[in-house]
């Protein structure tokens, strides 16, 4: 009996000192994290002296830059600059300049900052998606969320890069960010392939866990007090997909400007996003600071209720590189029961390139198919107007479809008409509620009206062309219910002198682009002026005139394509 007592206490003394032991190493191996250790209130407190004290010091900041203001740059610098300009497509010197932390300007209207918004709002994951953009815009772009967001609302900042390979975007990033944020907030995600934009998106969204998705392209600075009304309108109702207002920011000298103005989206029948004026009954009985409903989003910067973005089917995956996904949002986001605003008080910087620094694999004409995509799961009938300035793409194969179109089933969303009447009832249709449309034809010259390509954001002079039987866009015009000879924006416009050209402007239902079509005698009349179309020995490939109208002359008769009455 004590012979086992004996033993057993040997056995005690055996263990404790190998767990006295084994104590010790875990020690040894954890002390940096014992000693360093913090709780979340301590995380967040050391965050806030961190945030007050960029506020404190944002008043007396010196060096290129700093408030926004343009760097002029000059000689060596100046050439070096401009060599960079074809890779990068913007001022890459001039950036390098400026402090990564510079400060802005406060161009928000001075009524927003009366606003007083609720403490408790949700919280926000930023993500910002990149490939390949340059290590100065980008990491302006993370110290501008990091310094302009209260801590209380920032809940993270996911970095996800897709597949960059710029040798900096690599370790050197990362040691950055840890040295930087060493608590953590700022996460960097990689891809292990070249995702495209949306794809990439949807990688950044995946591991979030704010109650909130700001996502952001990687070249932008976020202005004072951007975060809060954002939040707090998502907080008002989670079905608010909100964007903010987009200042630009020079791509020739990095100047922060404040002429992100009062515009929403809309968008081309070829399916591109165009800004607007925000239509006078949205203007009327509301303050500036109010939230304005968009029928569109340009698509890089906006704000979503976390669980409300995979609820409503986050992006189409089969989108490839660029384009087309913010159409694509918008119109669902509509069609299945939400909203989309842009908010006055929220504003972002964002440059604005004239090209892309960055590879398309394969070459493809990623916009067009992207576009094909959307068109053929939400526009219904109206996808036909698409492939009016799309002809090469009938009958091309977009993908497959049915997840997208499953989708739209399952959540029982409205129909693009819908969309049109209730959403953007300002949208032309060309070839609805008009008196006809399709191409306008002399017949004795068989020639056509023809834009001759002519870029229709700005005025030019309207020509003619050899008839192209349907399958040029260019030749496509309708004749409106308002009397107009029109395009999608642009109209017929003239002051009537005899012998002088037609020029295209943009729509403004004025007298100077009305006129009247009379069916059985072909004649264009110009209202005003009384003056009539006439392509009188105009050689194709240039410009109409007007002449005073003479019964019955061949060279005044006009047939459109299709008439509706
Ligand atoms: C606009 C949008 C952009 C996107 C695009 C249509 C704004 C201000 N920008 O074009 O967000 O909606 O329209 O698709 O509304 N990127 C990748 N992987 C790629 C290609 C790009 O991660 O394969 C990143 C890129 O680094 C950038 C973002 O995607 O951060 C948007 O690309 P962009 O800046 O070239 O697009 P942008 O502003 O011309
Ligand atoms: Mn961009």
């Amino acid at each position: 009996m004590r012979i086992f007592m004996r033993r057993r206490s040997k056995l005690w003394t055996y263990l404790s000192a190998t767990a006295f032991f084994l104590g010790c190493y875990f020690l040894y191996r954890n002390w940096y994290d014992f000693t360093n250790w913090k709780t979340e209130d301590d995380i967040l407190s050391i965050r806030k002296r961190r945030y007050l004290d960029y506020q404190r010091g944002e008043s007396s900041r010196s060096g290129p830059g700093e408030y926004g203001v343009p760097v002029i740059l000059e000689g060596e610098e100046k050439k070096r600059a401009d060599g960079l300009m074809a890779k990068e497509a913007f001022n890459i010197v001039a950036s390098d300049k400026i402090a990564l932390d510079r400060a802005v300007r406060d161009v928000r209207d001075p009524k927003c900052k009366d606003i007083k918004y609720p403490k408790v709002l949700p919280k926000a994951s930023v993500i910002i998606i990149f490939h390949n953009e340059a290590w100065s815009p980008l990491l302006r772009t993370v110290h501008s969320v990091v310094n302009r967001s209260p801590p209380e609302y920032l809940h993270e900042v996911i970095l996800l890069d897709d597949f960059s390979d710029r040798p900096e975007l690599g370790s050197k990033l990362n040691a950055y960010v840890a040295e930087t944020w060493p608590e953590g907030i700022v996460k960097i995600v990689r891809t292990d392939k070249r995702c495209g934009l949306i794809r990439a998106r949807i990688e950044g969204a995946k591991p979030a866990t704010g109650d909130v998705l700001i996502f952001l392209d990687s070249h932008c600075e976020a202005g004072p007090g951007w975060i809060e009304p954002l939040l707090f309108r998502i907080k008002q109702d989670r079905r608010n997909v909100l964007c903010p207002i987009v200042d630009a920011i020079s791509d020739e000298n990095l100047e922060f400007s404040s002429n992100g103005g009062y515009n929403v989206g809309g968008f081309t029948w070829s399916l591109h996003f165009t800004w607007r004026d925000v239509p006078e009954i949205d203007v009327k009985n509301r303050q500036y600071t109010d939230p304005v409903r968009s029928p569109t989003m340009a698509g890089g910067l906006f704000a979503v209720d976390r669980e409300y973005f995979w609820e409503i089917g986050s992006y189409d995956p089969g989108m490839d590189v660029w384009g087309g996904e913010n159409l694509e949002i918008s119109f669902r986001v509509w069609m299945c029961g939400g909203r989309l605003e842009f908010i006055p008080c929220s504003r972002v910087g964002h440059i604005f390139r004239s090209s892309h620094p960055y590879t398309f694999p394969g070459n493809k004409d990623t916009h067009g198919i992207n576009s094909m995509r959307l068109a053929e799961v939400w526009m219904d009938e109206y996808k036909r107007l698409f492939y009016v300035h799309r002809k090469d793409l009938l009958g091309k194969f977009p993908g497959d479809l049915t997840e997208r179109k499953a989708l739209r089933e399952k959540l029982q969303c409205k129909s693009f008409k819908w969309y049109l009447d209730n959403v953007y009832p300002e949208k032309f249709v060309p070839d609805e509620n008009v008196h006809a449309w399709g191409m306008v034809r002399n017949p004795s010259s068989n020639l056509c009206l023809d834009t001759l390509q002519r870029d229709e954001k700005i005025v030019f002079e309207m020509g003619i062309f050899s008839c192209q039987n349907g399958v040029s866009a260019n030749q496509v015009f309708s004749y409106s219910l308002d009397g107009e000879l029109r395009r999608e924006e642009g109209c017929l416009t003239t002051h009537g002198e005899d012998g002088s050209v037609v020029k295209l402007e943009q729509c403004r239902n004025n007298s100077l682009q009305k006129w009247n079509h009379d069916k059985e005698s072909g004649t264009i009349k110009h209202i005003e002026s009384g003056k009539c179309l006439d392509r009188s020995n105009i050689p194709s490939g240039k410009s109409i005139i007007v002449k005073i109208c003479k019964n019955g002359e061949d060279s005044q008769k006009w047939a459109f394509e299709h008439y509706l009455d």
